[in-house]
């Protein structure tokens, strides 16, 4: 069955570039509710730890330097099918590939830099919202 609570990032890159509020103000359009949210910076280790999975891939580096490289907006939103449907309203990884009106089509710069995160599974949704929240931060 498919959960309720999916993990965001408003990448360094939306924050620099002004869209927080626009990326917020979508996020609330397609109905998700906002359970936690904070402005906030990732140190190396915590980039290092978050992409772990990917620790192997040759963007690593990148993705770990771009990561902590300035403040980011974290979140927890509860939705109907959250993690798949927030997939959908950020569209793909690729701005070049991500449909028109998806987040990424909108507001990212390019792969690496491309403007938010979204958990891919409820398991993730849960490890990302805890490694970034404290219990009594999530509503
Ligand atoms: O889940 P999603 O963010 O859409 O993509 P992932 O495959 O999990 O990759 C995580 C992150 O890594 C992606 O958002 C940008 C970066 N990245 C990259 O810089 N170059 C790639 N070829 C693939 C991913
Ligand atoms: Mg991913």
């Amino acid at each position: 069955m498919s959960g309720k609570i999916t993990f965001t990032m408003i990448k360094p890159d939306a924050v620099a570039d002004g869209h927080i509020g626009a990326i917020l103000g979508k996020i609330a359009e397609a109905g998700f509710k906002i359970k936690a949210l904070k402005l906030t910076q990732l140190t190396v280790a915590d980039a290092q730890k978050f992409y772990e999975v990917h620790a192997e891939r040759p963007f690593y580096g990148e993705l770990v330097d771009f990561m902590s490289s300035g403040p980011i907006v974290a979140a927890v939103l509860e939705g109907e099918n959250a993690v798949e449907s927030f997939r959908t309203l950020i569209g793909a990884t690729n701005p070049a590939d991500a449909a028109e009106g998806t987040i990424r089509k909108m507001f990212a710069r390019s792969i690496g830099e491309n403007a938010v995160h979204g958990s891919d599974s409820d398991e993730n949704a849960q490890i990302e919202a805890e490694f970034h929240f404290a219990g009594k931060e999530i509503f």
